[in-house]
Formats: structure tokens, C-alpha cells, sequence
């Protein structure tokens, strides 16, 4: 990791922070922890290639974009050419599922029919959890675009592991019982850090847009990431102040009935604008696509309670200047 603590410990000055930078070192992703999802996936993408000799296996989400925690799962995108696209991924799916119970390594393999249909099975022997799509190279695109954030602020890591940790804590962290997906929770993240006066952030799509041109080829996309300097910010704030403030914006100046989070534009969008998200609790743009990333939220009381976490653990942090208060340290990996 390119970072010194020592680098770190200028944004930690503060009890908060320093118990943000504890939990970052504690729980963050090890190098053996993506060595191990590597191999995996070097060996998965043989055995696939017995069956679709022309199929290539991305490893995608926090385990290359550095939001990655030890007890993260693996995001798989099996990319293989094909004529439709819904209908052949499931077929595919339903294949690889048949291949994957035959696999040594692979355990409790599952199909899951969500929009983006995926195979969910773990590596025999161990807690390490996959999740593979077909096709869905979008997360290919935004997994780097993550990754550059990551490396544009020393803050961003530590931050955003922490905001995925309370998150989880207070039940609001899991896209199939209708709350926030990790994804969402990153993007509303980075949107605050380009909000914020003086900006933590740019949009990097707008600063940099050949290293993140939408039909750039997917194997230029890492290197195109790499080629992104670091932001120089004039926002100094602690990694505490930064959180801090990142619960009070969703707790009282974002307004969800007529905002669309942007990363892209680094900014939100009025909902008005764009009649198709008028009837949407929460609207995340993907920065991609003009999808939005938060439609797992559909029931209101869902809706009520994520708002509630957001005030009520602003409140808490605001009086007690512990991370305590939040989240009961001793016991998160
Ligand atoms: P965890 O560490 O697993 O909690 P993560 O960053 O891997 O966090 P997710 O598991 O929620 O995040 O998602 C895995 C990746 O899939 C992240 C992103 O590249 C892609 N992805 C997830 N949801 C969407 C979406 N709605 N639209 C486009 N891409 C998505
Ligand atoms: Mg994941």
C-alpha cells in the first residue's frame, strides 16, 4: 500500500479519527486476501474456459477498487461474446451451475434471479463468499472508477470502510432487504466529498474522460485508472469532521424528493428534471449509465429508517465525539 501511516495520522488528530484510522487498519482487505481471490479466479476461469473457450473472468467490487474489508466477498464478471443479452446470461448461469457443483474447490453453489442474475458460491473450506455475473461489464468500469477515487485522497479509504461499517451496523447495508448496496453507500459518499466547500473530490470522469470514456476497452481500463494523478484538496478536515459531516448532510441538506446524486457531475441534479425518477425514494445516478443505483429501496418505511440512522447517529457522534457511540468497536472485523 502506497500510504505511511504516518501520512494518515495528519487527518487523525482527534479521538474519532484515530479510532477511524484503528478500524481501518483492523479490518481492511490484506494483500493475502486478494492473492487468495486471485488464485481462485485464475482456476475458475480455466475450468469455465472448458465451456466457453473464449470466456475472460474480471475480479470487480471493494476487492480491487481499495473499499475492500477482510470479510468482503469476491465480485465476479464472466465476460464471453453473446447474440442476446438477459435471456443467454441466465442460460449461461444455469450451465456454469451445473459446471460449478462438479468443481472441487466450489461450494454451495446458488442462482440468484435478480435483475442482474448471478451465481453465489463460496470457496470450499473457507468463509470466502463469490458473487459472479455475466456480462455486466458496467462493474468493471465503475470498480476502476472507485479505485481512482480511492487514490485521488488518503482520506477516501479509511472513510468509506468506516461509513460500510456503521451502515452495516445499523441495518441499512443490504440491498436485498431492500436498503442500501455497499455500491450505493460509496457513491453517496464520494458525491458529499464533491459537495463539500472546499471540495475533498473533483468528478474525475470530467477531469480525466479518455481514462474513463464509457466504451474505453475493457482491458485498458486498469491502466487507464492508473494514469489519474492525485487530487490536490484544499479541504484539510479530519477523517472525523468528515464523517461527521457526512452524516449531517444526509441527515438535514441533502433533499431526497427532488435530488439525484451525481458522481459524474460531482453535484446533484434536480429529480425534476428527469420525469422517470420523479417516483424514487433515494435516486443515485450510476456514473455510467442512466440508471439508478439505489432502486432496491422501494418500501417507505425502508426509506424512514435509513433517513432515521442518518439523524439519529449524527446526533449521537455530534454530542459524544466517540465512535463508540455508534459502533461497538471491540467486536467489528
Ligand atoms: P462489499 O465490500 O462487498 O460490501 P462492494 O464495493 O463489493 O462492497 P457491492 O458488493 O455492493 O459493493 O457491489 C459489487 C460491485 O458491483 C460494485 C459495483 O462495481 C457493482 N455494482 C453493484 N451494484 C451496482 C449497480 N446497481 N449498478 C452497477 N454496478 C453495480
Ligand atoms: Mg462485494
Amino acid at each position: 500500500s502506497p500510504e505511511t501511516p504516518n501520512d494518515l495520522q495528519l487527518y487523525a488528530n482527534d479521538k474519532v479519527s484515530a479510532q477511524m484510522v484503528e478500524l481501518f487498519e483492523a479490518c481492511r482487505q490484506q494483500l493475502s486476501d486478494l492473492y487468495r481471490k486471485e488464485t481462485f479466479r485464475a482456476q475458475l476461469q480455466k475450468d469455465i474456459q472448458s465451456l466457453y473457450p473464449d470466456a475472460r473472468l474480471y475480479l470487480t467490487g471493494s476487492t480491487m477498487s481499495g473499499l475492500g474489508c477482510r470479510s468482503s466477498d469476491a465480485d465476479l464478471c464472466l465476460v464471453l461474446r453473446l447474440r442476446k443479452t438477459y435471456d443467454k446470461a441466465i442460460n449461461v448461469l444455469s450451465a456454469l451451475l451445473k459446471l460449478l457443483r462438479t468443481l472441487a474447490y466450489v461450494d454451495r453453489v446458488l442462482l440468484i434471479r435478480a435483475t442482474v442474475p448471478i451465481l453465489r458460491f463460496k470457496e470450499k473450506g473457507s468463509n470466502l463468499e463469490f458473487d459472479l455475473n455475466v456480462n455486466n461489464t458496467v462493474g468493471i468500469r465503475n470498480t476502476f472508477l472507485l479505485k481512482s477515487y480511492t487514490h485521488a485522497d488518503i482520506r477516501i479509504r479509511p472513510l468509506m470502510l468506516v461509513i460500510k461499517k456503521w451502515a452495516r451496523h445499523c441495518e441499512i447495508n443490504d440491498a436485498s432487504k431492500g436498503t442500501l448496496s455497499s455500491y450505493t453507500l460509496a457513491l453517496m459518499a464520494l458525491n458529499y466529498l464533491q459537495i463539500v466547500r472546499p471540495p475533498v473530490l473533483p468528478s474525475l470522469q470530467r477531469d480525466h474522460p479518455s481514462c474513463f470514456h464509457p466504451s474505453l476497452d475493457l482491458d485498458m481500463i486498469p491502466n487507464g485508472s492508473q494514469s489519474v494523478p492525485s487530487y490536490k484538496s484544499k479541504n484539510k478536515s479530519s477523517l472525523g469532521d468528515l464523517f461527521l459531516g457526512f452524516l449531517k448532510y444526509y441527515a438535514s441538506t441533502f433533499r431526497w424528493d427532488s435530488e439525484i446524486i451525481s458522481v459524474r457531475e460531482a453535484t446533484t441534479l434536480p429529480k425534476n428534471a428527469f420525469p422517470s425518477w420523479k417516483s424514487k425514494f433515494i435516486s443515485v445516478e450510476e456514473p455510467f449509465e442512466k440508471h439508478n443505483v439505489a432502486r432496491a429501496v422501494y418500501e417507505k418505511d425502508k426509506f424512514d429508517t435509513i433517513k432515521e440512522k442518518f439523524a439519529e447517529s449524527y446526533k449521537i457522534l455530534n454530542e459524544k465525539k466517540d465512535l463508540n457511540s455508534l459502533l461497538p468497536l471491540g467486536t467489528i472485523i
